[in-house]
């Protein structure tokens, strides 16, 4: 992504600020073992303000009645990191890259923020995750406040991660192709998947197929752990385990996706693992993504997300007594909430550089939000019937099924940005026997 864009998002940052001064700061690096680190990942907010990767840097934005000042500060170029990590792009080469209004060594930090805080009485931080930064920035508004001398002080603390998520809630252009080459990836993965599985496979190699894909296409990583999970397995929701054998006859559900420049993409398929539905699989199969297509139609620029929930519940628990899971009538069923027991999560979530965007999903006043034009959200129905699930008939227990598709609010409805991947039966048995 092109510098103007990261210009344009702190402007708007600043825009939406009052007077003072707001602080974001870098992703610490994270300690693995011993010696060893996690490989980086910057902190969502701080990218998509600065466009900057490295660890112990700070973006600080300053607002006045008639001006306002972007700093950056970043860790200086040294050798002895360069020789062992890599060379830092450093202060020179920081000034070069980015259109902020000035550079500094991180060093220099506490002494000028000191130096800026005299000015301003409101400061914006990340008021859940304090950062050291932040805490020295905290130190220095309290020992200002304790000199004599100084005329303002901090009198607000507020959070800048909200007014920033709000910015996050609707995606650029840019944005979305993004998103769309993290998706294309995430497609050859899940096909090659299909492709290859064959029963006695162990569910790492399906992630190892995927993790492949990703790789070779030049993605980072995944965009959140891979969930492979053979027969009963798919209903442990959060199950990472993928180290059980694949059974002929079963289904395998795979939850797996990359990241690409930091975007997410989010997508689950589940298809039969010797590449043909039995007949209870397909008529589980049908019902949830019956639910999914009829969910994904409803999406308008307009139409509230609350509403949207409780739609896909309904359809949700109507598909889980035409199945004669449940009996009785749908109202009081839904009123019991009966259906959460084979449908316990919620029918899709924001994303976009967090797999769950942290974006908003209310208003100041708390009224659900109403989608508008560039907001992505997955949309992901499942049901889930446990192997040892008696009041689940027969011919359903152990089948658990989820289908989930990246899908973009436009003017016009949506678009379902991962269209591509097989998803009919008749697609996905297709793409099983290919080889
Ligand atoms: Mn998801």
């Amino acid at each position: 992504m092109n510098e103007i864009h990261f210009l344009n998002r702190r402007s708007k940052l600043l825009d939406i600020m009052e007077e003072g001064v707001a602080i974001i700061t870098s992703a610490p690096t994270q300690t693995r073992s011993n010696d060893t680190e996690y490989s980086y990942r910057q902190n969502s907010d701080f990218y998509y303000l600065s466009g900057f990767n490295e660890d112990n840097s700070v973006l600080v934005l300053i607002k006045t009645p008639t001006s306002s000042k972007t700093i950056l500060f970043v860790e200086a170029h040294n050798a002895e990191h360069a020789l062992w990590n890599g060379a830092r792009l450093g202060i020179d080469g920081a000034r070069e890259r980015f259109s902020v209004d000035e550079v500094h060594d991180v060093t220099q930090y506490f002494g000028m923020i000191k130096e800026i805080l005299r000015e301003h009485i409101n400061l914006y931080i990340d008021l859940y995750n304090d950062s050291a930064r932040v805490i020295e920035a905290k130190a220095a508004a309290q020992s200002l406040h304790s000199t004599r001398g100084v005329k303002r002080h901090i009198r607000s603390i507020r959070d800048v991660t909200y007014l920033i998520h709000s910015l996050r809630l609707i995606k650029s252009p840019e944005e979305i192709e993004t998103i769309k080459k993290a998706i294309a990836i995430t497609a050859e993965g899940h096909h090659q998947a299909m492709e290859k599985c064959r029963a006695g496979m162990i569910e790492y190699q399906l992630q190892a197929i995927m993790n492949y894909v990703f790789l070779n296409n030049g993605a980072m990583s995944e965009a959140y752990g891979a969930i492979v999970a053979g027969g009963n397995n798919a209903n442990t929701l959060h199950y990472v385990d993928n180290r059980d054998e694949l059974r002929d006859g079963d289904l395998v559900l795979i939850d797996a996706a990359c990241e690409w420049e930091l975007y997410a993409s989010d997508i689950t398929r589940t298809f039969p693992i010797n590449g043909k539905f039995s007949d209870p699989q397909r008529e589980v199969y049908n019902a949830v993504l019956d639910v999914q297509l009829r969910v994904i139609e409803a999406i308008r620029v307009g139409v509230k997300r609350d509403w949207f929930q409780t739609y896909s519940e309904e359809l949700l628990c109507g598909a889980l007594i035409k199945l004669g899971v449940l009996n009785g009538e749908l109202c009081a069923l839904i009123e019991a909430k009966e259906h959460k027991k084979y449908a316990p999560h919620g029918i899709g979530h924001w994303m976009g550089l967090d797999v769950h965007d942290p974006c908003p999903y209310v208003d100041e006043l708390g009224e659900s939000l109403a989608f508008m034009a560039g907001m992505v959200m997955t949309i992901e129905p499942g049901l889930y019937f446990r192997a040892d699930d008696e009041s689940v008939p027969e011919r359903y227990r152990g089948i658990g099924i989820r289908i989930e598709d990246n899908i973009l609010v436009t003017k016009e409805g949506y678009e379902n940005l991962s269209s591509i991947i097989a998803k009919s039966v008749e697609e996905i048995e297709l793409m099983c026997n290919q080889l």
